[in-house]
């Protein structure tokens, strides 16, 4: 029996440390634990609740819109506020790009590595690189030339000894599949993805001011004026540039990123039975139609999937969430309590650093552990893609079934490291196909005359009831966040974030029920437990943010 530790965990946001045993080549049991305290929760108390969008985006600085809109929509929850049509379709834009941007950011530049060979990519010949990339897409850029030009930069890395953001990794490792050809494709587009994600989210500059951090988000709508002869406001020029992002948008995913993950996976098949998990799904649903408020409107549906058991979706009773300090350094009742109820009081208990090992009998993370109705479920794309597919989603049926074709596969493929990595794909290609859907509706109700962007009737904190409660959902890129919060004299009495990264990265809860990342890692087989790469793919399907998790 070897004890693995990998710490810190990289290519993610934020501080993760997961232990692993491992037995006959294979992980036995494993622990996951965040080494870092935020605490934003605390200094949201006593605040003003209109203002507490500034401060919950910064949770993260990956992740930075979601945090906004949970927020603000957990407000109007308490508050019962509806907001006008132009408003919601305004936030679509803005959450399904990053939704898109996110997710391609995560599969080059996070996930990528663990599947592709970099340097192998050196022994590749360009001109059979550009012959594997037109057979699977018409992507103009992909020719001999310029596949040798990116040759060429990456040998000059090599040749001066400085691998720079493609060092420190396990090159040359017996679990690398792929031909250098496909490493060389791979490599290209994942510094033509770098420039990409840059030209996109231009759509969170028109719309949001500015990226990461988006500044026009408004309890009762958005801070968007909408003029068609005015420079200052939302016009058919940016309009129509908006337009043109989002062409860019569908174009890279289509051509570029599905056909590069089916190639990719197509080496990996075996990763379809490995890196399963807890078998439950959460998904909140995402993109509201109308602004009814109704969770039969959304775009995508929400709801719960238990035992992998996809013919039934149940729905979600917001009361059943619970966090559990059993094994998380808070005080506490360790079985947990409703976020309205819960509190964020800090007492660390483990050894002291630097040491080797954390006492995972006692408390080990700084993640606490939600679970729904006591069950620990995974969320993120793929119980968004489950969900969907199982409620008979018909976008969502259409693309599972491509993938799985393609793979050989049947759904119970979804249940593993490669099926999170597929759905995560999945998810990107139905938003990046739908997004200008949302926009053609917000220029027809613009067109029908309707330029409201916000409700004032419950701006003045005088109109508020003496006290209240909300909370506000999204489907945010790693999955379900919600935000509950208590309004007390007008003053944030309690605010709790229950964020897609604590669900997936908590530690066991009082009953000793692993967490996601936990019980997806046992049974892993690993190659060589030196160089634990098996561990990176699993903990990297998942698209870790610990700065999110921990909040
Ligand atoms: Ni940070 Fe997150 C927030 C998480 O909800 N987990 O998807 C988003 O970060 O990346």
């Amino acid at each position: 029996m070897a004890m693995i530790v990998v710490d810190p965990i990289t290519r993610i946001e934020g501080h993760l440390r997961i232990q692993a045993e491992v037995n006959g080549g294979r992980i036995t049991d494993a622990w996951s634990s965040c080494t870092m305290f935020r605490g934003i929760e605390k200094i949201l108390k006593g605040r003003d609740p209109r203002d507490a969008w500034y401060f919950t985006q910064r949770f993260c600085g990956v992740c930075t819109t979601v945090h906004s809109i949970a927020s603000i929509r957990a407000v109007e929850n308490a508050l019962n506020v509806k907001i006008p049509l132009n408003a919601e379709l305004i936030r679509n834009l803005i959450i399904g790009s990053q939704v898109v941007q996110d997710h391609v950011i995560h599969f080059y530049h996070l996930h990528a590595l663990d599947w592709v060979d970099v340097v192998s990519a050196l022994k590749a010949d360009p001109s059979k690189t550009a012959t594997l990339a037109a057979s699977i897409s018409d992507w103009p850029l992909n020719s001999p030339t310029y596949f040798k030009s990116i040759q060429d930069r990456l040998a000059a890395f090599v040749n001066k000894g400085r691998l720079g953001p493609f060092g420190n990794a396990y090159w040359g490792h017996p679990a690398y599949k792929l031909p250098p050809e496909a490493n060389l494709m791979a490599t290209a587009h994942y510094l033509e993805a770098l420039d990409w994600q840059r030209e996109i989210i231009k759509i969170h500059a028109i719309l949001g001011s500015k990226n990461p951090h988006p500044q026009t988000f408004l309890v009762g709508g958005m801070a968007v004026p909408i003029d068609p002869n005015s420079q200052n406001a939302l016009n058919a020029d940016k309009i129509a540039e908006i337009g043109q992002l989002l062409k860019k948008t569908r174009a890279f995913v289509e051509k570029v990123y599905i056909p590069d993950l089916l190639a990719v996976a197509s080496f990996y098949t075996e990763w379809a039975g490995i890196g399963g998990g807890v078998g439950n799904y959460l998904s909140y649903g995402e993109y509201p139609l109308d602004n009814s408020g109704k969770p039969e409107k959304l775009w995508l549906p929400q709801g719960i999937i238990l035992n992998r058991d996809l013919s039934r979706v149940y729905p979600i009773d917001q009361r059943k969430i619970t966090e559990s300090v059993a094994h998380s350094w808070y005080e506490g009742e360790a079985a947990g309590v409703h976020p309205y109820d819960e509190t964020t009081e800090a007492r660390y208990t483990g050894p002291t650093p630097p040491y080797e090992m954390l006492d995972t009998d006692g408390k080990y993370s700084w993640v606490k552990s939600p679970r729904y109705d006591g069950k620990p479920m995974e969320t993120g794309p793929l119980a968004t893609i489950l969900v969907a597919y199982a409620a008979g989603h018909p976008g969502a049926r259409g693309a599972v079934d491509m993938v799985l074709g393609k793979l050989g596969a049947g759904p119970e493929a979804l249940f593993s490291t490669l099926g999170r990595t597929a759905a995560r794909g999945i998810e990107t290609l139905l938003v990046a196909r739908e997004l200008s859907s949302w926009l053609d509706m917000l220029v027809a109700n613009i067109a029908g005359g309707d330029l409201t962007i916000h409700n004032g009737e419950k701006w003045d904190p005088a109109t508020w009831p003496r006290e209240a409660a909300g909370y506000g959902w999204h489907n945010a890129p790693r999955g379900a966040l919600g935000h509950w919060i208590r309004i007390k004299d007008q003053k944030i009495e309690n605010y709790q974030a229950v964020v897609p990264s604590t669900w997936n990265a908590s530690p066991r809860d009082e009953k000793g029920q692993l967490g996601p990342y936990e019980a997806a890692l046992v049974g892993t087989p690993m190659a060589d437990p030196g160089r634990p790469l098996e561990i990176l793919r699993t903990i990297h399907s998942f698209d870790p943010c610990l700065a999110c998790a921990v909040h």
